[in-house]
């Protein structure tokens, strides 16, 4: 995988006008973004369609996929049926759910990432200390794809161990939770980064000036 000037666009918008000028402005210089479900709940699932219709990237759907398998499969086809290229899903539901996401995803051509530990300070109590054993089962699954936490460096670099070089990580929690775009990129291979951009005056400025900062 690669990720055009390391930064993925999570973008938690709400409205399809919003999201569209977001796009307009940044897609120069981005080629993968995130959606999740609040645009999703707020639009519908086509959103996802239609934005790939409308612009030339890459989506991750960050549903954060946490069910059992059956249910999880369901999930994972059809997210990447409305032309998502990938879903986020969570490890701490264990190997048969993850497996399933593994391959729904694969008898399409596509990917999962696996969500490891999370970047919100709330996440320390109950899941980082099971964080890295989730790593290590990815591993073992055979998985490529992770999200590790930007607010959390120590984490991101042990993660980084236990995926270990070749695996893709992609990071969240630059900007408004505290993490730093180019010291994340010490471990990471994206940055993902919502607020501090569709927040911003001028999301395309904000954009310039992080890929500034880590170049
Ligand atoms: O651990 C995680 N932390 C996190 O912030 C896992 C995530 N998927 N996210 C998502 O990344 C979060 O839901 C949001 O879409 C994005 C970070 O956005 P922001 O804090 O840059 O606005």
């Amino acid at each position: 995988m690669k990720v055009k000037n390391q930064i993925i666009l999570a973008l938690d918008v709400e409205e399809k006008e919003k999201a569209f000028s977001i796009l307009e402005e940044t897609t120069q210089y981005l080629d993968t973004i995130k959606i999740g479900y609040p645009i999703t709940l707020a639009l519908g699932p086509k959103i996802i369609t239609d934005i790939k219709d409308n612009f030339d990237v890459k989506i991750i759907a960050d549903f954060k996929v946490a069910d059992i398998d059956a249910t999880n499969e369901k999930i994972v086809r059809n997210t990447l049926n409305y032309g998502a290229d990938s879903i986020i899903v969570h490890g701490f539901t264990g190997e048969d759910s993850v497996t399933a996401c593994k391959e729904a995803a694969e008898n399409l051509g596509k990917e999962i990432f696996l969500l490891t530990e999370m970047s919100h300070p709330g996440a320390d109590k109950f899941l980082k200390p099971v964080s890295l054993d989730i790593a290590q089962m990815g591993v073992e699954l055979g998985i490529k794809n992770y999200v590790a936490p930007a607010t959390k460096l120590d984490r991101l670099k042990k993660i980084r161990e236990i995926v270990g070089k070749d695996a893709f990580i992609i990071s969240p929690g630059v900007g408004f939770q505290g993490g730093e775009a180019k010291d994340t990129l010490n471990y990471a291979n994206a940055a993902i980064i919502g607020r501090s951009i569709y927040n911003s005056e001028s999301p395309q400025e904000s954009l310039e000036q992080i890929i500034k900062s880590i170049s």
